[in-house]
């Protein structure tokens, strides 16, 4: 199933896409208490959505399909990254490379709904950036005791000069308004099928002609999604309702940093598409 929330009769409320690309809303639910009520009552997501969603499908547009509890990323999960970060950054050799190849993986807190856009929305560039870049990111909505309840698209934007300045400024250059772009709709998985086996792309317009485009298959993942899962679970307890980002596969370089009026789109074709314009934030 499908499923992302609308801004429907004054209230932004669950629905799901139905096979003409329809929604129908699930009234008074947003997705948030959606999951609550699906794991109040013990029936599972899918069960819950088609049972109360309106009869008929309505041409609305996806909005942020879940605002999270939490947001937390991954990172350096696959080989482009690490190896990028370190070429970067060239104080410490193989400081990126390290945590790709040791079990424990690196994952951050990204923030909360607050810093949270969905498609057509912008993301952030920081005023005090220069080179701020997209990273395309497959994410996971977790349940209760990190149940995956279903994979979206995100974009964990990202100031690279700042992270590239020193690696304790990771928190400046991961978390603030706008840095986290999330939809169009969350997967559950009996219809995604294999997770690491979906093709993504990326590519920034400008001016409406292409600047960047790049690609990875989730094949290149280097961890288990439920190792990532289970590592940031690790005497931590993350709130049902939260998501976790698996880290990024393609990397933009510093000669394609965004500027204002870009728009960014990301594309799995299980998925969908997440587009989002850039706007320097203050
Ligand atoms: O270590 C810095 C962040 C890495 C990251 O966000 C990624 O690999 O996606
Ligand atoms: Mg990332």
């Amino acid at each position: 199933m499908r499923l992302t929330q609308v801004n429907w009769n004054g209230r932004v409320t669950a629905a799901f896409i139905n096979g003409d690309n329809l929604a129908r809303p699930i009234p008074e639910h947003s997705m948030l208490e959606l999951i609550t009520r699906s794991e109040r009552q013990g029936d599972d997501l899918t069960s819950i959505a088609s049972t109360h969603a309106i009869a008929h499908g309505e041409k609305l547009d996806p909005i942020l399909p879940i605002h999270p509890r939490e947001v937390w990323a991954c990172g350096c999960t696959y080989e482009t990254s690490a190896a990028f970060r370190d070429a970067e950054h060239g104080t410490r050799e193989g400081f990126y490379a390290y945590v790709y190849r040791e079990p424990r993986p690196e994952s951050f807190f990204k923030g909360t709904a607050r810093v949270c856009v969905g498609p057509g929305q912008p993301i952030g560039i920081r005023f005090d950036s220069k080179f701020t870049a997209p990273e395309p990111e497959l994410a996971v909505m977790l349940g209760a005791e990190g149940k995956i309840l279903g994979y979206t698209l995100a974009n964990d934007v990202s100031a690279w000069d700042i992270e590239r300045e020193n690696p304790l400024y990771l928190p400046q250059s991961k978390v603030y308004n706008g840095c986290l772009s999330l939809g169009p709709v969350i997967v559950t998985p009996d219809e995604l099928g294999d997770p690491y086996n979906l093709d993504m792309t990326c590519t920034i317009t400008r001016g409406g002609k292409e600047l960047f485009s790049g690609s990875v298959n989730t094949s290149k993942l280097h961890r288990k999604i439920e190792t990532l899962v289970e590592y940031l679970y690790r005497a931590n307890s993350v709130p049902s309702g939260s998501v976790l980002c698996t880290g990024t596969g393609i990397i933009v370089k510093e000669e394609h940093a965004l500027q204002p009026g870009d728009v960014v789109t990301i594309r799995v074709p299980q998925i969908g598409e997440l587009s989002n314009p850039a706007e320097i934030v203050s």
